[in-house]
C-alpha cells in the first residue's frame, strides 16, 4: 500500500461516456513515459498533442502537467484529457502501463499527497467528503476541513489542555508544602475543561450528523400519522397511508434539503404488542432503526401513548402530537402539536428540527466522522477519570491521563501512522483519487 516508488496511472473522472475523460499520471516517470509515448517533449505546461492507441490510430489528446513538489501529490503529475469514450480510455492507459507505469490503487493519489506531506490525515479524509457531500452544509464542511479547519479546531482545545497540563507536569517536581496551594487550582482548570471539551464535543457530533446527513427515525404507535408526515415533509408519497394499523412495516427511508442540511427521514412500522409474525418483525427493525438515529420524532395522537414508546438515551428526541385537525391537543412540554394531514405548524417542527445545526455557524462547519469521533471519545474518557480526589492524591496520573488525551487528540490530524489503518482509510476512494 505504502510503495510510492512506482508511477501511477488511472482515470480520475466517472467511468462512462462524456464530453472528456481525465487519466492520471503520478511518480518519477511521469514524464518519460508520456514523452517517449507522444513524442512530445512538455515544454508547455499545457499542450494539444497526437497521442498513438494504435499503430493507426491517433487520439488528439490535451496534456496538462504539475511539476512536483507543485502538485496533488507532490510527485511530478501529467493529466491527459481526452474524448470521453471508455475505449480510448483503456487503451491510454494500456500504453501508459506498457511503457512502465502501474495501475493506482482506490485513493493511492491522496495517499501519495499524505505521504508527501501535501495532506494532513484528516484533510485527506475531507476530500473523499467533497466528493460524497450532497448538501450546500456538508460540501461547506468539507471544504473547511480540506482548509485545514478541523485541525484548528482540534489545535485549539489541546492549547487549553496544555495550560493544565504544563501545570501538573510542574508541580509533579515540587515538595508536598507547596504543592498544596496549587491544587485548588489544577482541579478548578480541569473543571473548566471538562466543560469545555463536552461543548466541543456537541459540536463535533452535530457537524458528524450535518456531514454525513442528519437522521431522523419517527417512531410512535400504529396509526399515529408516521408515514403521512414524512410525506409532507418531503413532499411526495414516499410511504403507504392507510386508515388500517400495522400498514408500514418495512423502514422506509426518505431524503430531502432543510436549510442546506440533508436529513434522511425513517418511516418505520408502528409500535404495539402484536401476535403477527411479520408484524413483529417490522416493530424490531423499528427499534433498530432507532439506535442509528440522530433525531428522534415520537409522534402519537394521543398523549399517554408516549409512555408506551421506546426512549432513546442521548438523542435529541422532539415529542409531537398529531391529528389536531380533528380534536385541539396542548403541545407536549418541549415538543409540538401538528396535523401531518393539513400541514398545520409542520413549518415550526421542519424549522426545530434545522434549529440544532443551523446554530452552528455555517461559515466554520467541519467535516467530522466516526474515526474522529471515536478519538474523541477515548480521549474524554482520560478526562472524565479525573477527579478532585485523584487530584490530591496522584498527580502522576492525573499528568498521564492528560498526556493520553492530548495524544488522541492529536492523532486526529497526525497518527501514530501504521499500513493497517491508512490502508482503511484510503480504500474507501475511488480508483483515480
Ligand atoms: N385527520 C387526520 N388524519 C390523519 C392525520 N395524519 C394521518 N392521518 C390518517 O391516519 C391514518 C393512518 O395514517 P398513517 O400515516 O398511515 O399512519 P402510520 O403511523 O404510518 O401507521 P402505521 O404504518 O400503520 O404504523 C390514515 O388514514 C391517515 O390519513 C392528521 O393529521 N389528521
Ligand atoms: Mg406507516
Amino acid at each position: 500500500m505504502l510503495s510510492e516508488k512506482d508511477t501511477i496511472v488511472a482515470c480520475s473522472s466517472p467511468p462512462g461516456r462524456g464530453a472528456i475523460s481525465v487519466i492520471r499520471l503520478s511518480g518519477d516517470k511521469a514524464f518519460s513515459i508520456i514523452k517517449k509515448i507522444t513524442k512530445n517533449k512538455l515544454k508547455k505546461q499545457i499542450s494539444v498533442v497526437k497521442f498513438p492507441l494504435d499503430a493507426d490510430l491517433i487520439e488528439k489528446c490535451v496534456l496538462t502537467i504539475f511539476k512536483a513538489p507543485n502538485s496533488y501529490t507532490g510527485e511530478d503529475i501529467v493529466e491527459i484529457s481526452t474524448h470521453g469514450n471508455p475505449y480510448i480510455v483503456e487503451e491510454v492507459i494500456k500504453k501508459c502501463l506498457d511503457s512502465g507505469a502501474k495501475i493506482a490503487k482506490p485513493g493511492e493519489f491522496t495517499l501519495r499527497a499524505f505521504l508527501n506531506n501535501k495532506l494532513s490525515l484528516d484533510q485527506s479524509e475531507a476530500v473523499i467528503e467533497i466528493i460524497n457531500a450532497n448538501s450546500k452544509a456538508s460540501l461547506k464542511a468539507a471544504q473547511n476541513s480540506l482548509e485545514g479547519g478541523l485541525k484548528v479546531k482540534i489545535s485549539a482545545i489541546q492549547d487549553k489542555l496544555r495550560e493544565t497540563r504544563v501545570l501538573v507536569e510542574t508541580l509533579i517536581d515540587f515538595t508536598d508544602e507547596d504543592v498544596n496551594v496549587y491544587i485548588e487550582e489544577v482541579k478548578s482548570k480541569i473543571n473548566e475543561f471538562k466543560l469545555f471539551f463536552a461543548s466541543f464535543n456537541e459540536d463535533m457530533k452535530a457537524y458528524s450528523s450535518i456531514s454525513n446527513d442528519v437522521k431522523v427515525v419517527v417512531i410512535g404507535p400504529p396509526n399515529s400519522g408516521k408515514s403521512t408526515l414524512i410525506n409532507a415533509i418531503i413532499g411526495k408519497k414516499v410511504s403507504i397511508v392507510n386508515e388500517k394499523q400495522g400498514t408500514t412495516r418495512d423502514v422506509v427511508t426518505s431524503s430531502c434539503l432543510i436549510d442546506g442540511i440533508r436529513f434522511v427521514f425513517s418511516d418505520t412500522a408502528g409500535i404495539r404488542k402484536t401476535l403477527n409474525k411479520i408484524e413483529k418483525e417490522g416493530i424490531e427493525l423499528s427499534k433498530k432503526a432507532l439506535k442509528s438515529a440522530d433525531i428522534v420524532i415520537y409522534l402519537a395522537d394521543k398523549e399517554n401513548d408516549f409512555d408506551k414508546l421506546p426512549i432513546a438515551k442521548n438523542k435529541k428526541n422532539i415529542f409531537v402530537l398529531n391529528k389536531i385537525d380533528l380534536t385541539n391537543k396542548k403541545a407536549p412540554v418541549g415538543g409540538f402539536a401538528i396535523s401531518a394531514k393539513t400541514k398545520k405548524n409542520l413549518k415550526s417542527l421542519k424549522k426545530a428540527l434545522a434549529h440544532n445545526f443551523l446554530k452552528l455557524n455555517q461559515e466554520e462547519l467541519l467535516s467530522v466522522n466516526i474515526r474522529h469521533l471515536d478519538l474523541i471519545k477515548k480521549a474524554y474518557k482520560n478526562i472524565a477519570l479525573i477527579s478532585p480526589g485523584l487530584v490530591s492524591s496522584n498527580l502522576e496520573l492525573v499528568a498521564e491521563n492528560l498526556r493520553n488525551c492530548d495524544e488522541l487528540l492529536g492523532e486526529i490530524y497526525d497518527p501514530i501512522s501504521s499500513d493497517d489503518m491508512l490502508g482503511k482509510i484510503f480504500n474507501k476512494f475511488c480508483i483515480g483519487k
